[in-house]
């Protein structure tokens, strides 16, 4: 009877799909936590001895007629000429001298390969170059057309030249070479060449942004497939044809310009850490602090490595920023529900909650706002995400609405909630029509930006007036020394007190 049971219990656990597909991404090597309901699940699967099925034999014959469908690397298609490719490289490298190419030469190689530009650095160093400052035609010869048989698409052809020997996948230092490059060459990056202390933050900007765009399973590795399915290496290739600002997803400088100036207002010592303190000052603190503690408790921190005790990096702040201002995009969502998820088990709970609009209805009354109930702000939320099940909201329920920022901003952000209940009514239900229109974080990373510029404009101009004629203060100076008080390019001062205070900063402190 017992082992009738036990037989019994199997077969529904191997029946269960949830827990396939766990079992799954385990035996891939996924660096997944389990929800802790499977974890009780699978240790019950693995006690289970599974005695050896007499009755169904193994059928290897279909294997062998099952056509190969899993291509990692791309499906091959036809035939390519690889030597015909391979003459017009060698041709390339004859008019070096000595068949050599520096890094400089790459940009011609790369178009000799048919690639995007900005491919040259990780053609280069996938070739060996930065041991001895060139790559000879030979060396090159072999790497290439390894890479041609063995990859089949930009996206296996990329990781291939980026990743570490023997890794199919991309970690964050593995894009430093390539970005360090962009920075070094690219034409509208020039006045960002003069400033190398801030070449390593505009990195670190780019490349917590491809991460958080590319790194769909928060892993912190990015595999073929994550690659792939994304835009990125669209963008790469647009580098060559487009103003870098028009790479909203990540390359735009004014979108650095704009990341990097609201950390900069928050870390006033300069050490590149934040506490909770000092994050609970963004947008005048119109973010929760309950929410705030679970950022420094780790909850969306994860995978990268220890922080300092108690505070967050420039890295972790970039994560905030693009979830805070943009609460529409699905990171973003599994962000801030990571956040709220207090036990993790995976759904929002009428208790988790209450737990964060008891701090937004305190925060009303101390503004003489007359809040909602919780049982009436629950109604609303819930007309508005419908949870698929009754009294939990789970992840693909807030995926699934379309409106996860009328949600978030209601339990996380006031000033934002105050907003939306004046502009938007929930009961409309009206879904944006999001064609072209610019994405939340577009606009907010334009109108910022304009708000900085300006401040720098009337900075500069009221020094140029003060320095010329002390006494000719003019209305208009005057005015400018109201409103453009004490403010100076965020670059400027910060690059005199990076003489002190960054000498020694690399690459490697932002991955922390
Ligand atoms: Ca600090
Ligand atoms: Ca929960």
């Amino acid at each position: 009877m017992k082992s009738g049971n036990m037989r019994m219990k199997e077969i529904s656990l191997r029946q269960d799909p949830d827990l396939r597909k766990e079992l799954a991404l385990l035996a891939r090597g996924c660096d997944f936590v389990l929800p802790s309901r499977f974890k009780k699940r699978l240790k019950a699967f693995q006690q289970i001895q599974v005695p050896p099925s007499r009755e169904e034999p193994r059928t290897p014959v279909l294997s062998q007629n099952i056509p190969k469908f899993y291509f990692p690397k791309g499906c091959p298609k036809g035939n390519p000429n690889i030597d015909a490719f391979i003459l017009k490289i060698e041709k390339t490298f004859s008019a070096f001298p000595n068949e050599r190419a520096t890094l400089e030469d790459m940009g011609k190689v790369a178009k000799a390969c048919e690639c995007p530009l900005y491919w040259k650095a990780p053609l280069f160093y996938a070739a060996g170059g930065e041991r001895t400052g060139y790559v000879s035609v030979h060396k090159f010869v072999a790497m290439w057309r390894k890479v041609l048989h063995t990859c089949h698409d930009d996206a296996a052809k990329f990781m291939q030249l980026l990743a570490k020997p023997g890794c199919s996948y991309l970690e964050q230092e593995d894009f430093i070479s390539f970005l360090q490059d962009v920075v070094n060459t690219h034409p509208h990056l020039t006045f960002l060449r003069e400033a190398s202390e801030f070449h390593s933050r505009y990195i670190t900007t780019v490349v917590q942004r491809i991460f958080y765009n590319v790194n769909r399973s928060w892993s912190g590795r990015i595999t073929y497939g994550e690659l792939r399915k994304s835009n990125f290496l669209q963008h790469v290739a647009l580098l060559e044809e487009e103003d870098i600002n028009q790479s909203t997803d990540y390359f735009s400088y004014e979108h650095f310009y704009v990341i990097y100036c609201k950390f900069w207002e928050l870390d006033t010592d300069h050490d590149l850490y934040i506490d909770e303190q000092d994050l609970s000052k963004h947008n005048d603190h119109a973010i929760s602090s309950r929410i705030i503690e679970r950022i420094f408790s780790g909850a969306v921190t994860r995978g990268r490595k220890a922080q300092k005790e108690g505070k967050i990096s420039y890295a972790d702040f970039v994560w905030f920023l693009l979830s805070e201002e943009d609460k529409k995009t699905q990171t973003s969502i599994e962000y801030w529900f990571r956040c709220m998820d207090l036990d993790g088990d995976g759904v929002l709970s009428m208790y988790e909650l209450e737990y964060f609009y008891e701090e937004q209805c305190q925060k009303m009354e101390s503004m003489a706002i007359e809040p909602l109930s919780f049982e009436d702000c629950l109604c609303q939320m819930l007309d508005l995400v419908k949870p698929q099940c009754e009294g939990k909201v789970t992840l693909h329920d807030l995926k699934k609405c379309k409106q996860a920022n009328l949600f978030l901003d209601t339990f996380l952000n006031l000033d934002k909630y105050l907003d939306h209940e004046q502009k938007e009514p929930f009961s409309t239900g009206r879904v944006e029509n999001e064609g072209q229109e610019l994405t939340d974080w577009e606009k907010y990373a334009a109108e910022e930006y304009a708000i900085l510029v300006a401040e720098e404009a009337a900075t500069e101009q009221w020094n140029d007036g003060y320095d010329a004629e002390l006494n000719n203060l003019d209305s208009d100076i005057v005015h400018e020394k109201k409103y453009g008080m004490d403010k100076r390019s965020y670059l400027d001062l910060a690059s005199e007190r990076s003489q002190v205070d960054y000498e020694e900063y690399e690459y490697e402190d932002d991955f922390e």
